[in-house]
């Protein structure tokens, strides 16, 4: 019965459950990715040590007749020690902030400025409750549908009409708060092409689940064709 429960989490983590932002069909999803799993299994190094340890001194420590009266020493003031339990966890914050830190100021939106002028496709996105509208340089503009070529820098003009939404598309990037009064830049960097899923990502009223729209990476042929038929 015992062993059963222990097996459980397994059970959960070989059902192969789809996990979008582990599929990553972007550069800029793909950074994420390697956030999440690089934080994951640096946290794993800490919980194993932690569980060895712990599993260790339960049986060395336990309670038998022979320890009846053992008295442990005492460490209190062990600078060795004492060194050890601060400078290992500095190091690991040390080791999880330099890729977390660059990544993220990589990634955060900027706001309007001279962002036009960025090399790569731009898409201006409007969020309203509660849909997605996306206008292309073209002047084309589709409902519910984001549309954007393979292998280049999308850059996404993001603002709202109403109030805050969120922008998000697991496989390639997000999410980006969109908000009124305000234009945020957000860059997708080298799609792949694919339909994927988009959502949004904040909850914005009662029909805030159906605000999904799709995103669909095609040529950049194909885009050119795209854009320029009505
Ligand atoms: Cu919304």
């Amino acid at each position: 019965m015992k062993r059963a429960v222990l097996i459980i989490p397994f059970l959960f983590l070989l059902s192969g459950c789809n996990i979008a932002v582990l599929e990553p069909k972007s550069d800029t999803a793909g950074d994420q990715a390697f956030l999440i799993i690089f934080s994951f299994w640096l946290m794993m190094i800490v919980v194993g040590t932690v569980f060895i340890l712990f599993i260790r001194f339960v049986f060395k420590y336990r309670y038998t007749d022979k320890k009846k009266n053992f008295m442990p020493k005492d460490v209190k003031g062990n600078k060795k020690l004492e060194a050890t339990w601060i400078i290992l966890p500095v190091l690991l914050l040390i080791v999880l902030a330099v890729p977390t830190i660059a990544i993220t100021y990589e990634q955060s939106p900027v706001t309007g400025g001279d962002s036009d002028e960025k090399d790569g496709t731009h898409v201006y996105v409007t969020a309203e409750q509660f849909a997605w509208n996306f206008e292309h340089e073209s002047g084309k503009e589709e409902r519910n549908n984001l549309v954007i070529p393979e292998g280049e820098s999308i850059i996404l003009h993001l603002t709202s009409k109403d109030v805050i939404h969120s922008f998000w598309v697991p496989h390639l990037g997000g999410k980006v708060d969109v908000l009124p009064g305000e234009e945020l830049v957000y860059e997708i960097r080298n799609p792949e092409k694919g339909t994927y899923k988009g959502k949004c990502a904040e909850y914005c009223g009662l029909q805030h689940a159906k605000m999904t729209f799709e995103a669909n990476v095609i040529s950049a042929a194909e885009y050119e064709t795209y854009v320029n038929e009505n």
